[in-house]
């Protein structure tokens, strides 16, 4: 799981190896406007993105509507983790410091988002609403799916073959759907039509509004899906996958690309999307490996034939908090005992049993502050795995001991020593029945038990929601950095802390 792995990194995990990229477009446009004697390539998939508009904080309204009209913001630390649009109108911005969002919004209101309990649950429920129309979903952090809806797509031009002259639903990136010029795609055009009615359904079930990105790829329905925002959608045509790379302003633009593999790119003197798309091969091939160096090139040229994988159940359950010093043990012992007792909760409610426990660390580093994580792990004993299926309370004092006896291999309590995070963790998830081992998100909730709020507020579930639980869990220490652009290049570090792989399958970047 280790955050070491920091190569994959922005809010995918890009991390499957891609053998037989597509060629690059042969697309030549003109003035940004489609040229109808140009060649294209066919559209062959068509992969939606979801992203919904300020998630926290439309859970928030959801939950309390009298919020609806304020300008709120959801408060972790000392950071405004997201905000309304009606703060946003009013000048607050996302990851803005709370007395920075103050003194722009006096009459901002606050509410604390560090339990994550009602998010986990609504962005299950988003996952699930969306699994019901296609198995082919994919998570990506809370807020965030992946749907590869190419079969939908050709049925419903099966059906009934004049969908296939429908005209876009929502934006056209780049060009104006009123231009007669505008050509379409029939494929994209019915996708387009599909994402207009699961927004609808989102809204309609579950009261939640968000944006969506159609196009033929994980990468370029990403990438469009936020050109519209709230509530709104956009296709990106193959014509004007050259604009919408070159609009990226600088290569951690490009999903894929995180922090450590910018700071390489750049020794190499890449800095823009042009610069890496005109690299030699074999120079980046030198630095990064074939494969590495081939997907690098292809992510600027906005190729990916990733395919969306459908997420499972989470693969483990970790909980984590970070704080600006911990020295004692008798701290090490509660904070362990604290984060404990919030994963069995959820441990029993998930019904598995787990047969790994993991404890890690991350020290205090002036020059390596963001990756230094070590753990240990250790089996659990069937009898303690039971209690913990059967939420039987002995199993904390159990665990704690366990915990602690990882905690002192990795520290020595005779000298000083200065932690800035603890994350405890269940791994090796034993399904009790079969349809939970299939390890679909439906046989995950299924054996869910009605969630009750958790007094922890530290809850972090793996998979794809590591990626934010990992970030929240870096937000205090990025105060002190005042550095906020690297909260959201640990994004993606999050997403690879994890046992099995977690989110967008685009390759990793080494
Ligand atoms: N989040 C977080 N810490 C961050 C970034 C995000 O806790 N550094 C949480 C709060 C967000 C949620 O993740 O509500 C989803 O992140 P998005 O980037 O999608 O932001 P929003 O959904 O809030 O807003 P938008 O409407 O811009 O998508
Ligand atoms: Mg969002
Ligand atoms: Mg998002």
């Amino acid at each position: 799981m280790d955050v070491g792995d920091e190569d994959i990194e922005d809010e995918t995990d890009w991390n499957s190896i891609c053998s037989d990229f597509v060629q690059p477009p042969h697309v030549v446009i003109h003035g940004g406007k489609y040229c109808s004697k140009v060649p294209v390539p066919p559209v062959q998939r068509v992969i939606l993105h979801f992203d919904l508009d300020c998630f926290y904080a439309q859970v928030e309204m959801i939950r309390n509507p009298a919020l609806r009209n304020v300008p709120l913001g959801i408060q972790q630390k000392y950071i405004i983790v997201t905000c309304n649009y009606v703060a946003r109108d009013l000048g607050v911005t996302k990851l803005m410091l709370v007395t920075d969002a103050k003194e722009k919004c006096p009459q901002l209101v606050l509410v604390k988002g560090e339990d994550l309990t009602h998010y986990r649950e609504t962005s299950y429920k988003v996952t699930e609403l969306l699994m019901s129309f296609c198995p082919l979903v994919e998570r990506l952090g809370f807020d965030e799916n992946f749907m590869d809806i190419t079969e939908m797509v050709e049925r419903r031009i099966e059906q009934n073959p004049e969908s296939a002259h429908y005209s876009y639903e929502g934006h056209v990136y780049n060009l104006d759907t009123s231009d007669a010029k505008v050509m379409v795609h029939p494929r994209l055009a019915v996708g387009s039509r599909i994402a207009a009615e699961l927004r609808a359904e989102i809204h309609s079930k579950l009261g939640l509004t968000g944006c969506a990105g159609i196009a033929t790829s994980k990468l370029l329905a990403k990438l469009v899906s936020g050109a519209f925002k709230p509530n709104q959608q956009t296709t990106l045509l193959p014509e004007s996958v050259k604009d919408i790379m070159g609009s990226l302003n600088g290569l951690r633009k490009v999903p894929g690309v995180g922090h450590q593999t910018a700071k390489r790119l750049q020794a190499l003197g890449l800095v823009s999307v042009q610069d890496l798309q005109l690299f030699p091969l074999a120079d980046l091939v030198r630095e990064f490996g074939v494969s590495t160096a081939q997907r690098l090139q292809n992510l600027a040229l906005g190729i990916d034939d990733t395919p969306v994988t459908p997420t499972g159940a989470p693969q483990s359950l970790s909980d984590e908090d970070s704080f600006k010093k911990m020295s004692s043990t008798n701290e090490v012992w509660q904070k362990v005992k604290d984060l404990l007792s919030s994963i069995l909760d959820r441990m029993h409610k998930d019904g598995r049993q787990p047969l790994t426990l993991r404890l890690t660390i991350r020290r205090y580093s002036a020059t390596n502050k963001w990756f230094s994580r070590e753990s240990r792990q250790c089996p659990i004993p069937n009898h303690i795995g039971q209690k913990i299926t059967s939420g039987n309370c002995d199993a904390l004092a159990q665990l704690v001991s366990m915990a602690m006896k990882l905690f002192h291999k990795m520290v020595d309590t005779n000298t000083a020593f200065h932690l800035t995070l603890l994350n405890v963790c269940f791994s090796n998830l034993q399904a009790k029945c079969a349809a939970v081992s299939k390890g679909s998100i439906a046989s995950f909730f299924t054996h869910r038990s009605p969630e009750k709020t958790q007094a922890s507020s530290r809850c972090q579930e793996d998979l794809s929601q590591s990626v934010l639980g990992n970030l929240r869990g870096q937000v205090g220490s990025d105060v002190e950095a005042g550095n906020s652009s690297l909260i959201a290049c640990e994004r993606g570090k999050g997403s690879i802390n994890i046992m099995s792989p977690p989110t967008m399958c685009l390759p990793s970047t080494g």
